[in-house]
């Protein structure tokens, strides 16, 4: 754990957060300011800054990631009609926070990636 970590601190229950799925290694919980209907991150809960570092050091872990988002979609109804799974990357992508986490997106129709 990184104790000046967000997400981390998330992890270990210091900061609230509305959980919404969880495993050994992951945790899934809804982001404080939605972009669609629904907004949920899915975080690893081991700390790697971004999804490149994740993949490169725990390829495990990645799969991990990739299931636990798969099966809050599934949770979340959004795999009939589609979903954005998104990883925003270092500072040109606008990443804040520096604990990777991909973002389930849905529940609406969300239009072109790029405007
Ligand atoms: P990114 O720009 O990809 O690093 O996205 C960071 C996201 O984290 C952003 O959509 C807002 C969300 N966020 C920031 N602080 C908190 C928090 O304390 N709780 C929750 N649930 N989400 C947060």
């Amino acid at each position: 754990m990184d104790t000046d970590c967000l997400f981390c601190r998330i992890v270990a229950g210091e900061i609230p957060a509305t959980v919404v799925h969880e495993t050994d290694t992951t945790l899934a919980f809804r982001d404080i300011d939605p972009k669609a209907p629904v907004h949920v991150l899915v975080i690893p809960k081991s700390h790697h800054p971004d999804v490149v570092t994740l993949a490169r050091e725990d390829p495990a872990g990645s799969a991990g990631l990739l299931s636990a988002a798969a099966a809050v979609a599934e949770a979340e109804g959004l795999l009939t009609d589609g979903f954005r799974l998104l990883f925003n990357t270092g500072p040109y992508a606008g990443q804040e926070v520096f604990h990777v986490h991909g973002h389930v997106l849905g529940g609406a129709p969300l239009g072109p990636m790029l405007a």
